[in-house]
């Protein structure tokens, strides 16, 4: 049975293979793109959107909305140290390409109006996009049948700041406000589950990229770029924290451990800004959410690899 969705990303990098997860994977049944501010300027993330659409050759099938262009409440801060442009300076031609007139936030909460209880959403950006749809429709929550968040620590490290993880950082009061609305949550966090299990050695993406198909040389020309970066940070390959949040949704038997949080996340603060507060069950909260601890790393590895040696062809020729 295939399982619908929409993808919400602030699409670089990682994003781009969540995405090629939607595309490609026979289960997903991908309804929407919906962008929201993060990574890199939020033009940019909607060239690399259209670009892993053009990888796909899935170019003009599924819709496009843009939301939120900015944190709720926050100045925007940028990955762009991280990520560069976000797809490796792979460019084509963007012209006639169209995203839709519909407001990203709007779309979402037609989506899943129109469907109550059967679409899910992986949400592998800031929160604001779910967040704002939470705000504006009282019925948007029981509408989605489930939420799939990257993001966040389990009680481990950041990446942007020692306490925070980029998503939950840029956007705190959103992340806030999606923790208290009463989704049905499955978390994918940063650290330790995607530091542990869905980093690619320089060795395993070498051989994805002799794979040779047009996905396996778009996969390793935009997934590469950041490899200096995840060293020069003691990361020992590519991480793919967005791809499995994707991947864990179609595939649940990839969980090999999974336990019911409460989390919360820090507003208030600047050191710790954006901190994810995931209590165990000992503190008496009651549990908002269900945190992935562990999965099947060599079978998410093995996954993404069978997905792009799939053989597609480009809709529009790539520019290097
Ligand atoms: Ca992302």
């Amino acid at each position: 049975m295939r399982i619908p969705l929409i993808i919400d990303t602030d699409t670089a990098q990682d994003d781009c293979v969540a995405l090629l997860v939607g595309l490609l994977d026979p289960r997903a049944d991908l309804r929407a793109i919906t962008m929201v501010a993060g990574n890199v300027g939020f033009n940019r993330q909607v060239q690399n959107a259209h670009l892993t659409l053009n990888a796909a050759g899935r170019l003009g099938e599924i819709p496009l909305f843009l939301g939120c262009r900015r944190p709720m409440v926050r100045e925007w801060v940028s990955a762009e140290n991280v990520h560069g442009d976000g797809a490796g300076g792979l460019e084509m031609d963007f012209a006639g390409l169209n995203v839709q007139p519909e407001h990203g936030v709007d779309a979402l909460i037609a989506l899943v109006a129109a469907a109550p209880g059967e679409i899910s959403i992986v949400a592998i950006g800031p929160l604001t996009n779910i967040a704002m749809a939470v705000v504006k429709d009282p019925r948007f929550v029981a509408n989605v049948k489930s939420l799939y968040i990257m993001g966040g620590s389990n009680n481990g490290r950041g990446n942007i700041t020692a306490a925070a993880e980029y998503n939950f950082y840029v956007d705190p009061e959103a992340a806030r406000t999606v923790f208290e609305a009463g989704f049905d949550v499955t978390v994918i966090p940063w650290s330790p589950l995607s530091l542990d299990h869905a980093v690619f050695s320089r060795e395993q993406l070498a051989q994805i990229a002799r794979i040779e198909t047009p996905l396996s040389s778009f996969f390793t020309r935009v997934v590469g770029t950041t490899l200096d970066f995840d060293e020069s940070v003691g990361i020992a390959g590519s991480t793919h924290p967005d791809s499995l949040t994707a991947a864990l949704l179609l595939h649940p038997e990839l969980v090999t451990q999974a336990s019911a949080y409460h989390v919360d996340v820090e507003t208030g603060s600047d050191l710790t800004r954006g901190y994810s507060a995931m209590s165990w069950g000992v503190h008496g909260l009651v549990p908002n959410a269900r945190v992935v601890e562990a999965v099947d790393g060599g079978a998410f590895l093995s996954y993404i690899t069978g997905l792009i040696s799939q053989n597609s062809v480009p809709n529009r020729p790539f520019l290097t």
